[in-house]
């Protein structure tokens, strides 16, 4: 997927992918492309902490009654969009931390994982976009083993590519 604005899929979206800003959206890309890959409807939003924090609290608050079952929050900066959506709702929550021009992400990760015991947020990689909508999937999948055999399937080509690689190196 290339393009520069969140996409609005049809189905009834079961994750929520949620973003401080339009700016987050070129990282946050990748999580959308990974749910695409396996098939799950989500919807793609910008929900502000800072900009936007009763519309922000409301969205967390009802997350699971619209039938959503995981959110993934991207932010940069002072990064408080998933801790703050996961004080509110008892839904999974995947931090994104979005590097900005500064700092090279280091305050949106240390933002983001640093959450008190009793308010969790699995925390990926700084851009580590892709590896939050995987993770997605893979939490939906434990009650689901159609989705759960494609994951098997994906982690199979994976390692095969990986062997083909080293094979054409000669390891
Ligand atoms: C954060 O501030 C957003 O998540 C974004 O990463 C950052 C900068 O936002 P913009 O100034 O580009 O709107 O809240």
């Amino acid at each position: 997927m290339s393009t520069s604005t969140p996409p609005r899929p049809e189905q009834a979206p079961l994750v929520g992918l949620v973003m401080g800003s339009d700016s987050d959206w070129p990282v946050m890309e990748a999580a959308a492309d990974a749910l695409a890959e396996f098939g799950v409807p989500f919807e793609a939003d910008v929900v502000s902490a800072h900009r936007m924090p009763e519309e922000m609290i409301a969205y967390g608050k009802g997350a699971r009654e619209r039938g959503l079952r995981v959110i993934i929050a991207g932010a940069g900066g002072a990064a408080h969009l998933p801790g703050m959506l996961a004080s509110v709702t008892t839904l999974p929550v995947i931090g994104v931390p979005v590097p900005l021009k500064t700092l090279d992400g280091m305050d949106s990760l240390l933002s983001i994982v640093q959450m008190p015991a009793g308010v969790p947020v699995a925390t990926v990689s700084i851009a580590g976009a892709r590896n939050a909508g995987l993770l997605a999937v893979r939490m939906l999948a434990s009650a689901h083993d159609e989705l759960g055999q494609r994951l098997a399937d994906e982690l199979a080509d994976f390692a095969s590519d990986l062997n083909a690689t080293a094979t054409r190196k000669g390891a």
